[in-house]
């Protein structure tokens, strides 16, 4: 598969970042030459109409990071065609666990970002199918070939895939856990917030830290991208959960509360609406100040800033 197409510049609005993404999506899974009705199940999923979370922590951690000290071994285009590529792959990750988890042998949901689900339009074996096929192209789409794959994108097309890989795979075990906690009785906050750190918080410190290692970030900067990552990736979960109880059908594309099954823990049920709200205010807090701490000057972290304010400011 080929994508994405380059060079480009870098985006900078929310919005040039989503369009970015869309015509990359595009690209890639035009080039995947998937037989029907695979192709039309994969478009139909990547193209409804996600808020982009995951690439966009990916394109301003990477805006974020000062990449000129590179400028010599890696041209700029080079390193932002590689965050497109942590952004491409990240999305397709996110988007075969939500096939997957629509399943009726998972949470056998019918409605999706306002529409009905995969295996509903189309069929429980196609939307498996197209689950596991976005699963590979998340992988495939950090090293497809492209016409602008220099030597050094391999290093770090690899660097990319050492960071991904492991959690992808989290990602899968924070489910379980999760399954695992829906057949026990009682559960605490700790172990509520283990099941996150993987299944939400993995993927999301996988996009911070690949936006990261894209602009060359160092040692010290990827410490507090993990550092704000981890607290964003639960303060996100949290919020997802308050959401749930408080957003109206339109606003979620399901009814308020249709996640809240009687046997399914949350903050919200654990600590309820109020203080989960103060906990998820002081995680978006603590990732905040650490996301602020990766540039000795402190507007040039604006861009990961302003994600997460506008991420704690979000309605559904
Ligand atoms: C491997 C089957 C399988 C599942 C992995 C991530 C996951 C576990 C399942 C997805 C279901 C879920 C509600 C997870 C919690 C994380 C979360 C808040 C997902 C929704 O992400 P958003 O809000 O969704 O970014 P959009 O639709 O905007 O992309």
């Amino acid at each position: 598969a080929q994508a994405p197409a380059s060079p480009a510049r870098p985006a900078t609005s929310h919005d040039a970042m989503r369009a970015q993404l869309d015509q990359d999506i595009a690209a890639l899974l035009t080039a995947a030459d998937l037989p029907s009705p695979l192709l039309d199940a994969c478009r139909y999923v990547m193209t409804a109409s996600g808020k982009r979370v995951r690439p966009l922590m990916v394109f301003s951690t990477f805006a974020s990071i000062d990449s000129s000290a590179h400028a010599e071994q890696d041209p700029a285009e080079s390193r932002y065609d590689m965050a497109r590529r942590a952004a491409l792959a990240v999305e397709l990750l996110h988007t075969y666990s939500l096939v997957h988890d629509d399943l009726p042998c998972m949470d056998d949901d019918a409605l999706r970002r306002g529409q009905p689900t995969c295996h509903i339009v189309f069929d429980e074996a196609t939307a498996l199918l197209a689950g596991d096929v976005l699963q590979t192209l998340a992988f495939e789409a950090l090293h497809a070939e492209l016409p602008t794959f220099r030597p050094s994108d391999a290093l770090i097309a690899s660097r990319l895939s050492a960071v991904f890989a492991p959690r992808a795979r989290r990602m899968v075990s924070g489910q379980m856990l999760d399954l695992n906690a829906e057949a026990s009785s009682s559960i605490v906050q700790s172990e509520l917030e283990a099941i996150h750190r993987d299944k939400t918080g993995a993927l999301i410190e996988a996009a911070i830290l690949m936006g990261g290692i894209c602009a060359g970030a160092s040692d010290a900067q990827q410490a507090a991208l993990i550092e704000a990552a981890k607290a964003i990736g639960l303060a996100f979960q949290v919020q997802d959960d308050i959401l749930d109880v408080t957003m109206s059908t339109d606003d979620l594309g399901k009814p308020a509360g249709s996640d809240e099954k009687l046997d399914k823990s949350t903050y919200v049920k654990l600590m309820g609406v109020e203080t989960a709200t103060e906990y998820a205010e002081s995680l978006f807090a603590t990732g905040r100040a650490a996301a602020s701490t990766i540039s000795k000057d402190s507007d040039a972290a604006q861009p990961l800033v302003t994600l997460i304010d506008w991420l704690w400011a979000r309605k559904k």
